[in-house]
């Protein structure tokens, strides 16, 4: 199943984060890392009186269910030593499945698509730039036609790009 991940952070070394967090994507038994898109620097949504955040978007390919690349990458979260604040706060490096092929989950732990996915331009621009034909099986529409629409005024600039 190939799925598409959002992947940000606004504490410590922002690169190195995402780059250690690649990473061990790649590096997961059952995990192949595909595409990623470059970083961008990213107005934080929420609270904004917190550091600016850095964004990019990433494609896998797997044979592991959801929930339990859910319960990989959220090891990953805490190997990379995140500390659970509060929602929408700072973090040193967040995952979010954001697309899990054509399916639709809707768990107690887990939503795919990702809920607020459509709404969110530091999701999205990222997610258009590897992934513009991936549909959004809610909507039937595509990442590009979601990205060009978006009403999400928050800065999204495009940064740099990281070697895994
Ligand atoms: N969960 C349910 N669905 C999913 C999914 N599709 N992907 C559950 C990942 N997790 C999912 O998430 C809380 C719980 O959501 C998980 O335990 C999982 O079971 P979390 O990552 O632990 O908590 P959180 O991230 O603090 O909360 P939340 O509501 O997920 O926050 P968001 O939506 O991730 O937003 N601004 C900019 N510019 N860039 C950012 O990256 N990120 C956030 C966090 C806020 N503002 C931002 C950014
Ligand atoms: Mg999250």
């Amino acid at each position: 199943m190939r799925v598409l991940l959002s992947l940000g952070g606004n504490l410590g070394d922002r690169e190195d984060n995402l780059r250690k967090a690649l990473r061990a994507l790649r590096a997961l038994e059952g995990v192949a890392l595909g595409r990623v898109s470059h970083t961008y620097e990213t107005e934080p949504l929420g609270d904004t009186a917190q550091p600016v955040f850095l964004n990019l978007a990433a494609e896998i390919e797997t044979d592991l269910g959801p929930l339990e690349l859910l319960d990989a990458v959220k090891g990953i979260e805490k190997r990379l030593g995140r500390e659970a604040t509060y929602r929408w706060g700072p973090r040193v490096i967040d995952i979010d499945l954001i697309l899990c092929g054509s399916e639709v989950i809707d768990g107690e732990r887990l939503t795919v698509p990702h809920p607020e996915f459509r709404k969110r331009a530091f999701v999205l621009a990222p997610l258009a730039e590897i992934a513009p034909d991936a549909i959004d099986p809610v909507t039937g529409r595509t990442v590009a036609e979601l990205a060009a629409c978006v009403e999400d005024k928050g800065k999204v600039v495009r940064s740099g790009y990281i070697t895994p």
